[in-house]
């Protein structure tokens, strides 16, 4: 792949976290790194697992694979293979590579003099995933709380959980998730549809810039929260969203065994009703 004339000006020596010098090199496009090794070898072991799983089941039909956890009487114990082991072995990878992955993220951070704004976001996702198949199963006493890997499956097994609450919708934390994750929509589209209009005026006019990105919002509702502005406010709903999706999921069963209309009971049972 070509190395852009600016490249070689960003491609500095330093920064690593682990390893010094040893691994601080490029192949192609991609920088190594310590953590860019231990990413590779998780992804292709975990990968494996996942296609050795797939050829127990019998399918290699990517909408039908299914890779469930152990069975609840496993307990928090390693399960046989055949029996959630290789569910159990999958997530230690996944989680193997997700964290090296965030590593490398705060290693190519200290490279360039940026913030850790890059690994901090992708962090969020991590661990409502960690929360989701490692903290709620701990706190649940038993493996089998995890969700399956499969992509019909793991559908089916939000859809149960969900009706063991009988209404998840009225889980607060569910409420606060759903809203920021369709803000995050909005306020998306909002940036996507204004830049995209900036950048593309009508044929022989030049491109507009900020100024009139503001004016536009000013003459349509008074307020424009500007560019840096933007930004800031999509990664706030954005880790609002996954942070409020680990809670709501966490509460579920360890916190609040039962259906979630019930919680608002709270309300009805006020003493200003009395
Ligand atoms: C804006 C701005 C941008 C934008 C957008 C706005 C010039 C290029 C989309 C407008 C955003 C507002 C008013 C906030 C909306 C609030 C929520 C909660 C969705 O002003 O600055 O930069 O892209």
């Amino acid at each position: 792949m070509a190395m852009l004339t600016f490249e070689r000006k960003y491609r500095v020596r330093g920064g690593t976290l682990v390893g010094g010098d040893l691994f601080d090199f490029w192949i192609g496009p991609f920088w190594i790194g310590f953590f860019g090794i231990t990413t590779a070898f998780f992804t292709f072991i975990g990968v494996g697992l996942i296609l050795m799983g797939a050829s127990i089941q019998g399918t290699f039909n990517p909408w039908l694979i299914n890779i469930p956890p152990p069975d609840l009487a496993y307990g928090l114990r390693l399960a046989p293979m055949r029996e959630g082991g290789l569910w159990q072995a999958i997530t230690v990878c996944a989680i193997g590579a997700f964290v090296s992955w965030a590593l490398r993220q705060a290693e190519i951070s200290r490279k360039l003099g940026m913030g850790y704004h890059v690994p901090i976001a992708y962090g969020v996702a991590v661990f409502a995933y960690i929360t989701l198949v490692v903290f709620r199963p701990i706190l649940m006493g038993a493996w089998g709380h995890g969700f399956p890997y499969g992509i019909w499956s793991h559908l089916d097994w939000v859809s149960n959980v969900g009706y063991q609450h009988l209404h998840f919708h009225y889980n607060p934390a569910h409420m606060l998730a759903v809203t920021f994750f369709f803000t995050t929509v909005l306020a998306l589209s909002m940036h996507g549809g204004l830049v995209l209009s900036a950048l593309n005026p009508p044929k022989g006019e030049p491109v507009k810039t900020a100024e009139h990105e503001n004016t536009y919002f000013r003459d349509l509702i008074g307020y424009s929260i500007g560019t840096l502005g933007i930004h800031r406010l999509g990664l706030f709903l954005a880790l609002s969203a996954g942070f409020w999706s680990a809670v709501c999921i966490i509460i579920s069963g360890p916190f609040w065994t039962r259906g979630w209309p019930e919680w608002w009971g709270w309300w009805l049972n006020m003493p200003i009703w009395k």
